[in-house]
């Protein structure tokens, strides 16, 4: 890697921006011979380690982790009519072992359900095995006609995390529902990522599904991007699949269920809501390596320094960082340019001048300087990285807020989102007024419903008929 490549000028071509840093910091390798597929460098891997430890934390609170086959028997494919007509044009299959056509030919799954639910029915017998909520952290594949970009729009999604739930009742899968939004705001808060929720109009809901509500930020250049979604499954599946359970007093129930994914568009958010013309910045929730320690060497007094810093990192590692101490045989400065680009939340550095005071220079990623003391590195760093959270948090807050704004007119929505953002209108919920602004627009409607301290639900006239309607957001999505 040379050593100094030039700025990357974010604001600039966002676009651009992004696809130089994932080679430039190492994330993704987009040179892999198949369309949609790409290859995770170690680097980029090590950060989908720590954002998916901090996923699987949060669903192991009330979720078990489970693995299912990622064949699915056409056959068992093929139940669920809605199910099927949403994605058969998206799916994989494989018609041959070796050069044998297969009697029954195999979908590589796009998502799990027809693999899961089959076998959901031998699991759930009775009122006592409910609910029953597991996840699973998969490959999955589809076959996406739309622009394929790395970490956005997959044809091998990665790192699909779903889960799936059965309950005894239509009210208690709604309380799924929310527990699961729930669970994606405390997930999305670590990675100090703002979202808005919504209800996903009909027409967009997830095939076989009663309601889909969704979770979308905004990307840099006013694109949303769908990080998230939790589906009200109704009892579409459980009666197609048989899943059924003895209630208390003795009789047969259908059960109801949900399911909820998210992909490895996490971290295409990640990268984009923080990173900057230096490169990446990572939460420290999820950092790689939360500090950098750069000792400054250049003089007499190199041995007191090296053991100063040597010091300090294990002081740090017993305490549960993950710190790195940077001896290499370079300048501070190329250093500095090397850990910035790869996004490390806080840089110390020590120099004899800092060691006399017993102090550390402390430089956050996000720009301010202030020092640690080494006698309380801990403690000091604890509350450094927490400051460098709450300025990601609150400049990625102050960028949503920038992006969102309501309109009255499709004028006025076609210049919003000329001007990249994100508005609210009002509308009637009627389908032949949603397609007009989708194509008038040319823009999607993202939902009603909206959850955003930056939206208020409120009712007004329907921008194309005038009609009592309810606050809708409407976007241009990725
Ligand atoms: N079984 C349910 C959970 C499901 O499949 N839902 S979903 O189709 O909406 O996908 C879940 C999430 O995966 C989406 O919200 C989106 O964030 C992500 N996703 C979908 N298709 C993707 C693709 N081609 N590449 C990357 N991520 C994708
Ligand atoms: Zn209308």
């Amino acid at each position: 890697m040379e050593e100094d490549a030039g700025a990357l000028p974010k604001k600039q071509d966002f676009s651009e921006w992004y696809n130089e840093l994932l080679w430039r910091a190492e994330i993704m390798d987009v040179r892999y011979p198949v369309k949609g597929l790409y290859v995770w460098y170690p680097y980029g891997f090590a950060i989908r380690r720590f954002v998916y430890d901090r996923l699987r934390q949060l669903l192991d609170r009330d979720h078990k982790e489970a693995l299912f086959p990622l064949l699915i028997p056409e056959q068992e494919f093929m139940k669920e009519a809605e199910h099927i007509k949403g994605f058969e044009d998206e799916v994989y299959w494989v018609t041959h072992g070796g050069t044998t056509p297969l009697d029954v030919k195999l979908a590589l799954r796009p998502t799990s359900e027809t693999a899961i639910y089959p076998m959901f029915a031998l699991w759930v017998r009775s009122h006592a095995d409910l609910p029953l909520k597991i996840y699973q952290v998969v490959n999955t594949f589809r076959y996406e006609t739309k622009q394929t970009r790395p970490l956005i729009r997959l044809r091998e999604i990665t790192s699909f995390m779903e889960s799936h739930t059965v309950h005894a009742t239509w009210d208690e899968a709604e309380a799924q529902v929310e527990s699961e939004i729930a669970l994606s705001q405390e997930f999305y808060k670590s990675l100090c990522i703002p979202i808005v929720i919504s209800k996903r109009p009909d027409w967009d809901k997830f095939p076989g599904a009663d309601y889909t509500i969704a979770i979308d930020t905004i990307m840099p250049n006013g694109r949303t991007l769908q990080i998230g979604t939790v589906h009200h499954l109704g009892d579409h599946f459980s009666r197609t699949f048989s899943i059924q359970y003895e209630d208390k007093n003795g009789e047969q129930q259908i059960a109801y269920q949900t399911c909820y994914g998210i992909s490895e568009r996490c971290i295409a958010a990640l990268i984009s809501v923080h990173g900057d013309d230096k490169g990446l910045v990572l939460p420290p929730a999820v950092a790689t390596l939360q500090a950098v320690i750069v000792p400054i060497t250049i003089g007499k007094r190199r041995d007191d320094v090296l053991a100063a810093a040597d010091k300090l990192k294990s002081d740090l590692e017993s305490s549960g960082f993950r710190v790195k101490l940077d001896t290499r045989d370079m300048r501070p400065g190329a250093k500095y340019y090397w850990w910035e680009l790869r996004g490390v939340p806080l840089r110390l550095e020590l120099g004899p001048r800092d060691l006399d005071a017993g102090k550390a220079m402390a430089v956050k990623r996000t720009g301010e300087k202030t020092s640690i003391r080494l006698a309380n590195a801990a403690e000091d760093t604890t509350r450094v990285l927490a400051e460098v959270a709450d300025a990601l948090r609150a400049k990625a807050e102050d960028g949503m807020k920038e992006h969102l704004c309501s309109v009255a007119s499709m004028e006025q929505l076609n210049g919003a989102l000329n001007d990249g953002k994100v508005a609210v209108v009002h509308w009637c919920q009627d389908r032949a007024c949603g397609d007009k602004i989708e194509e008038q627009a040319n823009s999607s409607i993202l939902g009603t419903n909206v959850r955003s301290p930056y939206v208020q639900e409120s009712d007004g006239p329907c921008v194309i008929c005038g009609k009592p309607g309810k606050a809708t957001l409407v976007g241009r999505t990725y």
